[in-house]
């Protein structure tokens, strides 16, 4: 009597909650608007909750293929975006390269740093830019050790000059030098911790020699580079480069070349005597230190596709033999 008072009510209105929540079984019956509570009712019942389960099912899948598409054509158009900035940016390179052999027909360089925006059309969303740096504007690290492994002392001397004047202790410099030297002894000031003892390949190397944290690598990639024959261009060096090009040089005496320069760009390196508290500095510089003209070149082209970004740099020399090449 018990079960079947039960079965009754599930069909009446007034039903019974399960944990605050009225029972969706039971009230199939009212939905039927059933009135015999038996096998008919039940199987009126089940038949919904198959259709409904039909249809959670159909809208799921039916959610998955939309997000699958959605996912699929973003996928393709970020792709097609990269590929079209990572051809845009060889582009910028190929162009460059057109750009310093007119560069190289001129007896003097005198611009650093140039920023080239290309005007042309790429279409919608898209934009390329050129960045040509002359390397012989820095200071060449590799230059304080010969070829033979031996030091070349007055370089190096220049090396600690210039971390000096950038606030840097200066026997970072003999850090350097047993870094890229091919012996396990270590200088006064110096370190073979896990030394390299070979000639640096890229200036990110630097960031392997424990002594050089962030703060110094920022301070000090502007004005150093791997590449070259030593010799600093008078027309484009900074500041802290041309106080590094002998004991001799005074801030004062770098800024005057500065100053010179802006008005009387030089065209021979025998000009640099003309200025004034150069004379003799200068005479010792000729031949060996200094240059006006730019004999390696750092070009890095930048093209932008919808928010996809390609980065080529590069560094070449004057005859165009490409020394340094990554994309990112
Ligand atoms: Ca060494």
């Amino acid at each position: 009597m018990r079960a079947r008072k039960n079965k009754l009510l599930s069909c009446t209105p007034s039903l019974p909650k399960r944990g605050g929540k009225r029972c969706v079984i039971n009230l199939l019956p009212r939905l039927f608007n059933c009135t015999d509570r038996n096998t008919l009712c039940s199987q009126r019942g089940s038949a919904l909750i198959i259709t409904l389960l039909l249809i959670t099912v159909l809208v799921g899948l039916t959610v998955d293929f939309v997000y699958e598409v959605y996912i699929d054509t973003s996928s393709f158009s970020n792709w097609s975006n990269a590929q079209k900035a990572s051809l845009m940016a060889r582009s910028g390179q190929t162009l460059s390269s057109l750009f310093l052999k007119e560069v190289n027909k001129v007896s003097h360089t005198t611009e650093n740093g140039i920023e080239l925006p290309v005007e042309r059309d790429f279409g919608p969303n898209a934009f390329l830019l050129i960045k040509l740096e002359d390397e012989n504007s820095k200071f060449n690290l590799n230059g304080i050790i010969y070829q033979n492994g031996m030091a070349n002392d007055e370089e190096l001397l220049s090396l600690k000059k210039l971390l000096e004047y950038l606030n840097i202790n200066p026997t970072l410099g003999d850090v350097i030098a047993d870094w890229i030297d091919p012996d396990n002894e270590p200088r006064e000031g110096g370190s073979e911790g896990n030394s390299k003892n070979s000639f640096l390949w890229s200036i990110d190397e630097l960031r392997l020699i424990e002594e050089i944290d962030d703060e110094i690598y920022k301070k000090i990639t502007p004005y150093i580079t791997i590449y070259g024959n030593s010799r600093i261009n008078v027309n484009t060096a900074p500041l802290p480069v041309l106080v590094s090009m002998s004991d001799d040089m005074t801030e004062e005496l770098a800024q005057r070349i500065i100053d010179y320069r802006i008005s009387t760009p030089f065209e021979d390196e025998s000009h640099i005597v003309r200025v004034s508290g150069l004379e003799s500095i200068g005479q010792r510089l000729q031949g060996k230190k200094v240059t006006v003209k730019a004999e390696i070149f750092r070009v890095t082209a930048t093209a932008m596709v919808n928010e996809i970004k390609r980065i080529i740099e590069s560094v070449m020399d004057n005859s165009m033999k490409i020394l340094y090449w990554k994309e990112q």
